[in-house]
């Protein structure tokens, strides 16, 4: 039977073996919204980089350059790590260039899976269905905080192995998967409670950003599945 297993911060991800399976990177405030949401919404192809110069060169080759770095918009480029950026017009048909303290980070980590999908509250079902058609065992790699467990990953982590184990179609491949979905059901009530609770929500609130929280805990507001292809995010 196929299984799924939950890396709790890309610090661990040596002990996985990425080969054969698909890697579901989730980085719930921000970055994989902000990738959910822009390819949602028209932006035509996203690439996620690890480093601020390897974005900042991106721009000459006529892409939007994205970047945050300790939960701000770094100096230089075109825009910050916010779904509601993503929103703007003007990147309908337009290709983002992006890298963030961690969800690039985790991304690129995950080069030796067969997939690399993305996943977000925002496409939680969609993300689910889509594992659910293919044969590969999943590992959903929580991006974290700096190599740190956090909770809002965990969380999305608990409610994908949750839809994935409901009918028996996965078996959990150890503990970590077994915790996260009790986590998701004992916060699933009151979800925003938790995730305002959370370390990074609470350094996000220091920097004034606060409306992107409750956009990043809504379920299933876009039906898109992001996948890496050639380096670059694909629907
Ligand atoms: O660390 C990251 O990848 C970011 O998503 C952090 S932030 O939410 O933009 O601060």
């Amino acid at each position: 039977m196929r299984t799924v297993d939950v890396c709790l911060t890309p610090d661990l991800l040596h002990q996985y073996e990425l080969a054969g399976k698909n890697v579901v990177v989730v980085d719930i405030l921000r970055a994989t919204s902000c990738m959910v949401t822009g390819m949602a919404v028209g932006v035509a192809a996203i690439k996620p980089v690890a480093s601020l110069e390897e974005c900042a060169d991106l721009k000459k080759q006529g892409y939007t350059t994205a970047a945050e770095r300790n939960g701000a918009k770094a100096e230089g480029f075109d825009m910050g790590n916010s779904p509601f950026e993503y929103m703007q017009p003007k990147l309908k048909g337009n290709k983002v260039a992006v890298t963030t303290t961690n969800g690039t980070l985790a991304i690129s980590k995950s080069v030796d899976a067969d997939e690399i999908i993305i996943g977000a509250f925002l496409n939680l079902t969609a993300v689910a269905n889509y594992l659910l058609e293919r044969p590969q065992d999943v590992i959903i790699l929580c991006a974290g905080w700096k190599g740190k467990f956090n909770l809002e990953d965990t969380l999305f982590a608990g409610a994908l192995v949750q839809k994935l184990t409901k009918d028996g179609q996965f078996e959990y491949a150890c503990d970590a998967a077994l915790a996260a979905e009790a986590m998701y059901k004992d916060a699933s009530t009151d979800l925003m409670h938790y995730m305002r609770n959370s370390s990074h929500a609470k350094r996000l609130g220091r920097l004034g950003v606060v409306k992107d929280i409750e956009f990043c805990a809504q379920h299933d507001t876009y039906a898109v599945v992001p996948r890496i292809q050639e380096g670059e995010l694909v629907i």
